[in-house]
This record gives structure tokens, C-alpha cells and sequence, in this order.
């Protein structure tokens, strides 16, 4: 199914009754994946800052518009640019004009053709390929483009047919098995780095999912920054220790569920000099429970607080 609803919004009882230009509506899983956040970061946003559809038709679902993608886009361009998500808002919400959904796609283009080669490689388990495509695009645009453009719409594709027939976790597994395989070769091959004591990353509590730590290895790897990675599940008592052996610069802690997200994580951390960096991913934690903590909202802004951090 097209991602476009094409609405005439006109009096369509004549044939040949005056219509207004066609608009073109898209439902939310479409403008994240266009943008690259999840389905729930814009409810987040929808909720918290008032940045969601403008129209809305009873009975119908909720669709955007070109304006709403275009101040949505705003407000992702903001926060990766290192803007707080509150004052990101304010800026998208005043922001005035058409911007036509190809050129919003042009600039952050969702590659659709490959998503939907992965997708189908999957379903015949064809894992081969599936790897080879994941190495060669990120050979060939580097892991945040990949991210970006190809990794974050699987997944949210992979997640959204889960949610609706509760049918291919295996699916979902083999994918992130092979991303996290394809992403640690990479890894792997931080020579030279340009951090002596390695930044720690770990995904807290009883988190499972761990493939945004994977990907935020591969990217700093990628930037000369060395990392030490705890993982999914690191529990409180192996964050402390670490930090207390390796004194790092930075301690990225990723929660995608909120349940996992308890601040202990880093307000008990034991005192170590220089102090660490802590830095918060994931749409578990609550900004206003974290404003102590920097609280990232993607790959790049993670990258940025954290070359920051090793004084990059
Ligand atoms: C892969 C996957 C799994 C794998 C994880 C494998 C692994 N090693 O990571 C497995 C099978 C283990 C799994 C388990 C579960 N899962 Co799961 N899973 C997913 C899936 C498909 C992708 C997760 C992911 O990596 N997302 C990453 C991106 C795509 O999303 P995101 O976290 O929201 O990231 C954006 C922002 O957070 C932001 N961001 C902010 N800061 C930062 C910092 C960095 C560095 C980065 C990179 C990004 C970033 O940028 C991202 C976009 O770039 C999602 C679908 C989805 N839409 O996410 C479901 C999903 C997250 N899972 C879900 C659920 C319910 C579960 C289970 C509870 C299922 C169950 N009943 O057992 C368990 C939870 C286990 C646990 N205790 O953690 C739900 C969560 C709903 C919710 N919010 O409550 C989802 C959304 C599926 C769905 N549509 O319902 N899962």
C-alpha cells in the first residue's frame, strides 16, 4: 500500500465540479518513517509539545499534512542539532510555509527500495543478502545515513507487523542478530582511537533492546572514538564498577521501555574524577525526571554530546 492517501478535499458531485489541488496526507507510521524517529516519538511530540496532525475528520484516522511533516522535519533538524526538545517545539510550531513532502524526502530520504529488499530477504530468510546489504550501505553513506535511511524504517516496519498480527518475532530476531553481527565487524575496527579511556555504553535494567547501542558503537568506531560495551541487561552494580575501573570521559545509558529508565542508573553512580558525562537515549526516559542528565533524541546527537565529552 502507498504511503500517500490522496485526498480531494472539494465537492466531488459533478464530474466536472471545481476541485481543489489534491493534499497529500500521510498516516503516522509514514512521517516516521520520513523522519526517522518512531511511531511513539511522535506521539511524544503530538502530546507533550502539541506538534501533531492539524487536521483531524471525525471518525477518521488522524493524517498530516505537507505544513505538519514540515514543522515536524524542524523540530528533527533542531534536536540533532543539539536544541532542547522544548525549545525545538516552539521554533517548529511558529514555523511558517508549504514545503512540498518531496522535498522534505529529498533532503532525508527514506530508501524505501532497499527497505523493502531487506524486508523481502527476511521473509525467505535469506540472511545472506541481508548482510551484504547492511555492509554496503554502510560503506557506502556511513552508519548514521544507514541508520537513518534504511535500519530505523525496517525496524519500525518489522515492530508494527509484530504489533498488528503477532505473527515474525523470528523475523525481528534475525534481523537484529544480523545487525548487531554487521555492526560489531565494524567495531571491531577501531584502531587508533582517539580516547584513552574508552566512553561505556550500556542499555539499563531489563533492557533488550540493544541495537541503538550497537549502532551508536559503530558510529563513534567510525569517528576514531573507542567505547566500552555493556550491552542489553547491565544491571546497576556493573555500570558502578565500570566506571570505577575505567573512568571514562562519557556513560551513555539507552532505555527504550520506561520501566528500565530509573535515574539510580546514573545518580548513584560512584564519584569518580574527572567526572563523566552522562548521557541519557531512548524514549524511556522522561526529560522532565532527567533534566540533570543530557537527554539525546538520536544517533547524531548522541555522537555530538559525546565527541563533546572526549573533547572533540
Ligand atoms: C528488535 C526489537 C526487539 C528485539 C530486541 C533485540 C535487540 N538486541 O535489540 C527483542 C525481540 C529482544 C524485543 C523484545 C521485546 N520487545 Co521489542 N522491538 C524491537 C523493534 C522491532 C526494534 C527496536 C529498536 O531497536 N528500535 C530502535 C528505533 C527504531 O526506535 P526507538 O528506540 O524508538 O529509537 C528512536 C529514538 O529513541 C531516537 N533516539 C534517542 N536517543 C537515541 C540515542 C541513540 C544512540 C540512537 C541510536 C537513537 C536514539 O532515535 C531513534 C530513531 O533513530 C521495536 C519496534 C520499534 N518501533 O522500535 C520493538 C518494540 C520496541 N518492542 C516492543 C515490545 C513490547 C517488546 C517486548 C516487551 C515483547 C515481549 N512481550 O516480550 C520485549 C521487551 C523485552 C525487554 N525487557 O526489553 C514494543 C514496545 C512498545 C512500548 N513502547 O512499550 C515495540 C515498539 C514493538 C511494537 N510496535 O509494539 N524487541
Amino acid at each position: 500500500m502507498s504511503d500517500f492517501q490522496l485526498v480531494m478535499s472539494a465537492t466531488l458531485g459533478h464530474p466536472y465540479a471545481m476541485a481543489k489541488a489534491p493534499e497529500e496526507l500521510l498516516t503516522v507510521s509514514a512521517v516516521a518513517r520520513r523522519l526517522g524517529v518512531a511511531p511513539a516519538t511522535l506521539r511524544t511530540w503530538d502530546r507533550r509539545y502539541g506538534l501533531g496532525p492539524s487536521t483531524h475528520e471525525a471518525g477518521e484516522h488522524r493524517r498530516y499534512c505537507p505544513a505538519d511533516l514540515m514543522k515536524l522535519t524542524l523540530m528533527r533538524r533542531l534536536i540533532s542539532a543539539g536544541v532542547a526538545p522544548a525549545d525545538a517545539a516552539e521554533k517548529a510550531k511558529q514555523a511558517k510555509g508549504e514545503i512540498k513532502i518531496e522535498k522534505i524526502v529529498r533532503e532525508f530520504e527514506v530508501r524505501e527500495d532497499v527497505v523493502a529488499g531487506i524486508n523481502k530477504a527476511l521473509q525467505a530468510f535469506d540472511i545472506a543478502f541481508v548482510a551484504e546489504t547492511l555492509r554496503s550501505e554502510l560503506d557506502e553513506h556511513g552508519v548514521e545515513i544507514a541508520w537513518h535511511e534504511i535500519i530505523v524504517p525496517t525496524l519500525i516496519e518489522i515492530g508494527e507487523d509484530w504489533q498488528e498480527t503477532g505473527q515474525g518475532i523470528e523475523i525481528e530476531h534475525a534481523f537484529s542478530e544480523t545487525l548487531k553481527k554487521v555492526f560489531r565487524e565494524r567495531s571491531i575496527a577501531c584502531e587508533a582511537p582517539i580516547n584513552g579511556h574508552p566512553v561505556v555504553l550500556a542499555a539499563v535494567g531489563e533492557e533488550q533492546h540493544s541495537l541503538p547501542l550497537h549502532a551508536l558503537e559503530a558510529a563513534l568506531c567510525e569517528i576514531g572514538i573507542k567505547t566500552h560495551f555493556l550491552g542489553a541487561r547491565t544491571p546497576f552494580e556493573a555500570v558502578a564498577a565500570t566506571v570505577t575501573r575505567l573512568a571514562p570521559p562519557a556513560v551513555f545509558l539507552w532505555a527504550l521501555l520506561p520501566q528500565n529508565a530509573q535515574t539510580d542508573f546514573y545518580r548513584e553512580l560512584p564519584a569518580v574524577r574527572p567526572a563523566p558525562r552522562i548521557v541519557l537515549g531512548g524514549p524511556g526516559w522522561s526529560p522532565d525526571e532527567c533534566s540533570d542528565a543530557t537527554l539525546v533524541l538520536g544517533l547524531g546527537n548522541a555522537c555530538e554530546e559525546i565527541k563533546r565529552a572526549v573533547g572533540l
